[in-house]
């Protein structure tokens, strides 16, 4: 019956989509990418980077891509219980799903990153749609990837994510991606926290592991799934608010209804 051809082209679209969102940068092997063992705590080994990357006045030569869903910059991370943000704490950390992910058995944990090409360019276009006025030109991308990654002793989830640096100049950015997020019952943070919490930010509802699906559609830059944040913590990032429209997306006969809910604003320094 036409209801369920229809029926089926709209399962076809959803499962294409899970297979990689569109606002998913490029990753994984076919990309060059470097890929972290697999291994339930593990972390990549220290990765020099090509360009200091400012994050909040530290300006750092090397990071670290930890399996359990973040980034850390002086020393590789195994902690697989996140704290809550802010930690007032001793490091500076981007979260981008901080959780006991494990992928011994499924899933890949990679990274890449560019100084020229096409992702430069996706990246520029991205920063100046998001942040407006800065006329931006990206020189330096990072994306860390966490592709279908199971939660530890849940081994058929699968979750999947980015997190995407991105500087030119004294500029610097961070994009969070997300696709399918299964529900867990463990702990969950998302956002980015900095030594002493001058400056942090948890990205609303990320931190119940029952509702952590929602991740997929909300945002803070009208992109459902996307979250951009600018954290060089310079002169520009201090000059008033930044108004952000968070929006959530209804399920309405299958299809994705956008829907207003809320308006936040936060102080962007
Ligand atoms: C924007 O940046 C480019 C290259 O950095 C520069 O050539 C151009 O003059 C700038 N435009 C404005 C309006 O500042
Ligand atoms: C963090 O706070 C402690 C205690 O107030 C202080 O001693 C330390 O210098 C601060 N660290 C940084 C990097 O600001
Ligand atoms: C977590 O999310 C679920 C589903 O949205 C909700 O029922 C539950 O009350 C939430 N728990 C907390 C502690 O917020
Ligand atoms: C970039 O850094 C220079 C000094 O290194 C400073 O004068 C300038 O204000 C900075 N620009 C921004 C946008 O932070
Ligand atoms: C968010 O997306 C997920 C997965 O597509 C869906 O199950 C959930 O109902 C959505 N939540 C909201 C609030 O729209
Ligand atoms: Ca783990």
């Amino acid at each position: 019956s036409v209801n369920s051809i229809s029926l089926k082209i709209l399962l076809f679209s959803f499962s294409v989509f899970s297979l990689t969102p569109a606002i998913f940068y490029p990753f994984g092997s076919v990309a060059g990418d470097t890929i972290n063992a697999a291994d339930d705590d593990g972390s990549s080994s220290v990765i020099q980077l090509l360009r200091p990357f400012l994050f909040f006045g530290r300006r750092y030569q090397q990071i670290y891509v930890n399996n359990n869903g973040y980034l850390t910059f002086n020393q590789a991370s195994n902690e697989f219980v996140p704290y809550s943000f802010p930690a007032r704490g001793s490091q500076d950390i981007i979260a981008g799903l901080w959780t006991d992910l494990d992928n011994r058995l499924r899933g890949v944990v990679s990274y890449r990153q560019y100084t020229s090409g096409n992702v430069l360019t996706r990246a520029t276009r991205d920063i100046n749609t998001h942040f407006p006025n800065l006329n931006f030109t990206a020189s330096w991308v990072f994306i860390a990837t966490w592709n279908k990654v199971a939660y530890f002793d849940l081994t058929s989830t699968e979750t999947s994510f980015q997190v995407v640096l991105i500087s030119g100049r004294n500029f610097s950015f961070v994009l969070m991606n997300y696709g399918d997020i299964a529900v867990t019952g463990h702990p969950v943070q998302a956002g980015y926290d900095t030594i002493n919490s001058t400056h942090y930010f948890v990205i609303p509802e990320s931190i119940n592991g029952s509702s952590i699906s929602n991740l997929r559609n909300s945002s803070n830059v009208n992109v459902p799934g996307q979250w951009a944040f600018g954290v060089d913590g310079g002169p520009k990032s201090n000059k008033g608010n930044l108004i952000t429209h968070y929006h959530q997306f209804v399920h309405h006969h299958n299809v994705l209804y956008p829907e207003i809910i809320l308006q936040r604003c936060w102080s962007y320094n």
